[in-house]
């Protein structure tokens, strides 16, 4: 395993002084080292391909090469930027992406990996981006940073290190960056939220613990999974799908559970559903400012208001509550409101050590949903 203070080093030493990505579970070490290390040097982006954007747009001003980390889930976000304007036959920027390698064939991942796993190195190839596994031994993986920051800096283009499950040693940060000090746990709130919903009321839920603890609720309650979506993947579009499903069901009242770096990554949607003006449209945010089901990377959900702004794109109401007492009849005014509005309840960060994963597949879960939908 190669530790976050040789590898930064070795890139420190070719002169890589910012960084931009969007955290990732296999890059933890990576993320928490450069928050602990790298000052204002270091930038949780919106999403990949903003990351992209940022490193460009630092380069231009500097002329260094810049690294951009990110889950190779993530990939797709990066495609245009690294297309149509790092690319040699554009502008030509050197720069380094580290992408956590989820999916990788051969090994056993949750099933939105595993096609982005199987065609992670072939999107490489189509970009023509010159790319290695980073060895997990310290002078292989020395040469490895190395011989693609040569290529990178010499030929002005892209380049990319894959990281595979368990390269890094893992990393104490200095102080564990819990966001907030709130008094509801994220699962106690998806509970209470859920519980209050009438039974014809459809969920969308966003990517990672979220939906997990909104499956394991209902395997608690013994209600079958049918009510809701699970956006196991695609993470930031929860709320596109649940506006797609309220035009096409006015009669229903559809529930977009959402965190806050999901909403961050694709915060557009906002705007379109504002301007929409989808009544039955109901948005519950929950801050922990955090991308917590990755490690518990900050994101800039404490910084702003997301109430103020999806008012300002066009909700009708927007409630912001910390406090257990005011869940259940604020719940009950969301569901009654005429939308699109939006509840943000402010949540700790972390979840429970036993936390399970969804035991039914995709598809099995999708043909559920819509058949709920066309009661
Ligand atoms: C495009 C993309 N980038 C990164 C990831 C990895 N990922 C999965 S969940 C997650 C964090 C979600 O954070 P948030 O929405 O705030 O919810 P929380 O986990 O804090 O409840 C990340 C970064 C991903 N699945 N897809």
């Amino acid at each position: 395993m190669i530790r976050c203070q040789d590898f930064v080093g070795w890139l420190t030493a070719a002169g890589v002084d910012f960084y931009a990505g969007v955290p990732d579970s296999l890059l933890k070490p990576v993320c928490f080292y450069l928050d602990d290390h790298a000052g204002d040097k270091h930038v949780v982006a919106a999403n990949e391909g903003g990351a992209v954007a940022l490193a460009c747009g630092y380069h231009l001003a500097t002329g260094k090469l810049p690294l951009v980390y990110l889950q190779n889930s993530g990939q797709g976000n990066t495609i245009n930027p690294l297309l149509s304007l790092a690319d040699r036959d554009v502008y030509s920027i050197p720069l380094l992406l580290l992408i956590g390698w989820r999916g990788e064939p051969g090994g056993k991942d949750e099933p939105q990996h595993v096609k982005q796993g199987k065609v992670t190195v072939g999107l490489l190839e189509a970009m023509d981006i010159p790319h290695r596994v980073l060895a997990a031994e310290h002078d292989a993986a020395r040469r490895c940073v190395e011989e693609l920051l040569t290529i990178a800096a010499t030929e002005n283009r892209p380049v990319a290190l894959l990281v595979c499950k368990g390269t890094f040693e893992p990393y104490q940060p200095k102080d564990q960056k819990t966001a907030g000090d709130f008094e509801m746990t994220r699962e106690q709130a998806v509970e209470a939220v859920v519980e209050a919903l009438d039974e014809t009321d459809a969920i969308v839920s966003t990517t990672g613990m979220i939906s997990r603890e909104l499956y394991e609720y209902r395997d608690r309650q013994g209600q079958g999974h049918q009510r809701e979506f699970l956006t196991v993947g695609s993470m930031g579009h929860a709320s596109q799908i649940a506006m797609g499903i309220a035009l096409a069901r006015p009669d229903r009242q559809v529930f977009c559970l959402d965190g806050d770096g999901a909403m961050l990554m694709h915060m557009g949607a906002a705007a379109i559903v504002g301007a929409a003006g989808v009544t039955n449209f109901k948005h519950v945010l929950f801050n922990n400012g955090v991308h917590d089901s990755v490690g518990g990377m900050a994101s800039a959900g404490l910084k702003v208001s997301f109430t103020q702004i999806v008012k300002a794109c066009g909700y009708t109401e927007a409630w912001h509550i910390e406090r257990r007492v005011d869940l259940a009849e604020k719940v009950a005014q969301l569901r009654s409101a005429r939308g699109p509005a939006m509840l943000e309840i402010m949540v700790q960060t972390g979840a429970r050590a036993d936390l399970g994963r969804p035991r039914t597949s995709p598809i099995e879960n999708k043909t559920a949903f819509m058949e709920f939908l066309s009661q």
